[in-house]
């Protein structure tokens, strides 16, 4: 087992991180940029390094700042969390090359799922559902128009080194299929500094169902259900549940057997999440594979009783899976919520400044992974989550519930956050009825206005 381990990151899953070591009995050392000097994970970690200035290039993407920390304080595993280096196969060679070990997927399986035509390629001959197009990168117009003709529209352009949403183009018609393509080039060489773009049949009104999976070094692999997280806005995010209400018994045997596959394919070791998009008429596909602990990861927690960060851990010594598929059992219904520093009535606007006020709901359904405390100065460097709140219950009626009493009972102040918006959709009978569409909160918004 570990000794020591560096978390390179910040804010809420810093801390989950740091408490998950802290119950292991493994240090902890936390790294901060100037801005979060006196942030909670640093308070929390038995050590804390400053690795550099504000933005996140200077800090909490600096390489040589993060192993110099690592080398300093001699730990011997270094736990990316979510976003900044977490999906980076760069800096999982460099840990690798440091004899620090990169709690998280191989550099070779991040590569490779980072390559989402490549990442589909795998999947497909593991006889895994993909949604038709393009099977390689589309050189020119003709390829492009060759396949729309073959696919019919609606299309959508994606970008291989892209994902999350990023990078992608709705084309009807061949006029905006060309003009799509060349656009989508120039901005997936500029973002992700590959410009191969692929062309797929668009899915109209999909579920966005995940499965999370574990994988350990042994070649035991298993799912742990999945989680709906159809409510975002622009591809962020905003509410995530499990179970989904688009899946039932034998849709989630298969869905998740398949998952497993997919992982097994990519000879996947660590905790990794599969992603399908679910039409209209209950097919499904595979879209992309996430090799992080991912930010909704609670909600899988909360209905399996399994601590992910911990079984992240435990993988990454070398130690088998303490569970099989079989001990897996879903109970009762979560729900969270992401309450981010943005203001639903003026376009989601960052509302960064000091927390003044600040109190979280607590009591019997409820948990609230957060950094906030009041006097906490929300920083406009980074992205927006100030919390995740989580509720449960029996079932979703009354996980939802628990979400509405909980949301009145949070004070946050006076910044703007996303709280007064979550009130609101957990008084629609629309969401109630778990009738969930991607366009779901702009439908919502277009009301009020
Ligand atoms: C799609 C799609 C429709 N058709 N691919 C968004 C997240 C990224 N992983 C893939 N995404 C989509 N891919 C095809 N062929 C629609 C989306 C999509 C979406 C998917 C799930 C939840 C919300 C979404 C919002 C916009 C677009």
């Amino acid at each position: 087992m570990f000794s020591k381990i560096l978390i390179a990151n910040r804010g809420e899953i810093a801390i989950r991180v740091i408490r998950a070591c802290k119950e292991l009995g493994i240090r902890t050392v936390a790294v901060y940029s100037e801005v979060d000097r006196s942030s909670l994970h640093v308070r929390l970690a038995d050590e804390a390094v400053c690795i550099g200035g504000p933005k996140a290039e200077q800090s909490y993407l600096n390489i040589p700042a993060l192993v110099s920390a690592a080398e300093i304080t001699d730990v011997d595993g270094i736990h990316p969390g979510y976003g900044f280096l977490s999906q980076n196969a760069h800096f999982a060679e460099i840990c690798d090359s440091c004899k620090i070990t990169f709690i998280g997927p191989s550099a070779a399986s991040i590569r490779l799922m980072g390559d989402k035509l490549a990442a589909k390629d795998l999947v497909r001959k593991a006889g895994i559902p993909i949604i038709p197009g393009s099977m390689a990168a589309v050189q020119n117009k003709e390829e492009a128009l060759k396949t729309a003709r073959r696919i019919q529209y609606p299309v959508i352009v994606k970008a291989a080194g892209g994902g999350g949403g990023r990078g992608m183009r709705v084309c009807h018609n061949d006029v905006r299929l060309i003009s799509a393509l060349t656009t989508c080039q120039t901005e997936a060489e500029a973002n992700f500094g590959n410009r191969d773009v692929f062309v797929e049949k668009y899915i109209e009104e999909p579920r966005h169902i995940e499965f999370q999976v574990l994988a350990d070094q042994a070649g035991h692999t298993l799912h742990l259900g999945e989680r709906d997280c159809t409510i975002q806005r622009r591809h962020q995010k905003l509410i995530e549940e499990a179970p989904s209400t688009a899946v039932d018994a034998k849709l989630r045997r298969k869905m998740g057997e398949l998952a497993v596959r997919a992982a097994k394919a990519a000879n996947y070791v660590s905790a990794g999440t599969v992603e399908f998009l679910l039409d209209r008429d209950g097919d499904f596909f595979f879209i992309e594979m996430n090799t992080r602990i991912q930010v909704e990861h609670p909600v899988t927690e909360v209905v399996t009783g399994v601590d992910l960060i911990k079984e992240q851990i435990r993988i990454a010594a070398g130690e088998t899976l303490s569970l099989k598929q079989d001990d897996v059992a879903l109970t009762g219904h979560a729900i969270e919520c992401r309450i981010n520093a943005e203001d639903p009535a003026n376009d989601f606007s960052p509302s960064p400044g000091r927390i003044t006020a600040y109190y979280q709901p607590g009591g019997q359904g409820v948990r609230v992974d957060t950094h906030v405390c009041a006097g906490y100065d929300v920083p406009p460097y980074y992205d927006s989550l100030l919390a995740k709140l989580i509720t449960w219950g029996d079932n979703r009626e009354a996980a939802i519930r628990v979400m509405q009493r909980a949301l009145d009972e949070y004070v946050l102040e006076p910044i703007r956050t996303t709280i007064p918006l979550y009130k609101q959709i957990f008084s629609d009978p629309t969401f109630w009825r778990g009738q969930l569409t991607t366009d779901y909160i702009e439908r919502l918004l277009e009301g009020t206005e």
